[in-house]
């Protein structure tokens, strides 16, 4: 093979090697395979001796013409895997990217508001099982054997090999149950959690949501001590001026039983949107502890009695915010979530 084909055919496999350097390793073995001094080309190069006279004007130009192009091709290959190189393919007039933080979500900053606040009046936080059993989401709690709750309609039963009373709480007042068997009064606490009941999904309603209830149970404890309590929170938690109806109601495990009206936080009574032009906002249940409830759980209605109340903070959400559709709560659509960042 004559210098010529022996430059042509280099030139070829350059051609082909420039297009595989992928990295910095890659582009320095190019180098030192063609561009040192015991490389490819300064072979060719001194072959150039014994090329006839006639010719070398030719072929010189040839080997200079390839050896331009290696220099090239290892110069970009080399720029473009430098450190630090990728910085000049960075388009800095290009917007900034959009850093998405997470935040927590409006129902955790509401519950832990509510802890918070029932926390800093002495109570403390119990939890208990999602998946419970009859005789404390119902039987202990003065639910009558054909209430409509127990129905399949209203709760969700769990299927179990051989236990037909294993079901999903319908009420967070199964955690009470449990205080009541395992502490001895004086007894104050809050028990916030995820609750399910067997109802269709609508804007007002959903098959699964959150409540906080609490208890407090002592001797000599009276409907004018829940009324206290309740008031002061409201008033921490709502408006420091807010004005309060209570309503009888009927729950079955208190005795006599309540729900409790708030004057609106945002019109102060006037009438707007969020208390649909009343006035007043529904703002929890509540009741003096049935005495079938105390002795169901091994306390003595002679000796102590008790108050309790509970909240759905899903309600509480919907009321604070204006939201006018509970699923949007669900729905983690980013525009709505990300009107809750503050933590
Ligand atoms: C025991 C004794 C009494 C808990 C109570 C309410 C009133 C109440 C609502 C909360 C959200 C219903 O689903 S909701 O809208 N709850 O109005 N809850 S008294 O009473 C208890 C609980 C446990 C041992």
């Amino acid at each position: 093979m004559n210098l010529r084909e022996q430059l042509l055919q280099l030139a070829t496999q350059i051609e082909t090697e420039i297009p595989q350097l992928q990295s910095r390793e890659d582009v320095e073995a190019f180098r030192i395979r063609h561009l040192v001094k015991k490389g490819t080309l300064q072979a060719l190069v001194e072959q150039l001796r014994t090329v006839p006279k006639e010719d070398k004007p030719e072929v010189g130009k040839l080997l200079n013409a390839l050896r331009d192009l290696v220099q090239s091709s290892y110069d970009s290959a080399f720029a473009s895997f430098a450190q630090g190189a990728s910085v000049d393919r960075i388009d800095v007039s290009l917007p900034a990217r959009d850093e998405k933080t997470g935040s927590i979500h409006p129902i955790t900053q509401t519950m832990d508001r509510l802890i918070a606040i029932f926390s800093s009046m002495g109570f403390e936080v119990a939890e208990g099982p999602d998946v419970e059993d009859d005789a404390h989401n119902f039987e202990r709690l003065n639910f009558a054997s054909d209430h409509p709750a127990r129905d399949m309609q209203d709760t969700f039963f769990v299927e179990h090999a051989d236990r037909s009373d294993v079901l999903l709480r319908t009420h967070t007042s199964s955690v009470q149950v449990r205080v009541m068997e395992s502490m001895k009064p004086p007894i104050r606490c809050i028990m916030p959690g995820r609750v399910y009941r067997n109802e269709a999904v609508s804007a007002r309603s959903l098959a699964e949501f959150h409540q906080i209830e609490g208890l407090y149970i002592d001797k000599g404890v009276s409907m004018a001590d829940l009324k206290g309590t309740i008031m002061a929170f409201a008033r921490k938690f709502y408006d420091e001026h807010a004005e309060f109806r209570f309503r009888t109601s009927y729950f079955p495990f208190t005795e006599p039983s309540c729900e409790i009206d708030m004057s609106c936080f945002l019109c102060k009574g006037e009438g707007c949107r969020i208390c649909k032009h009343s006035g007043w906002l529904e703002i929890c249940g509540a009741g003096m502890v049935h005495p079938n409830v105390l002795r169901a759980n091994g306390i003595d209605p002679e000796e102590y009695s008790g108050f309790a109340f509970g909240f759905g903070v899903e309600r509480v959400v919907l009321m604070l915010t204006g939201i006018d559709d509970i699923r949007h709560l669900y729905d983690n659509d980013f525009r709505v979530l990300s009107q809750f960042t503050a933590q």
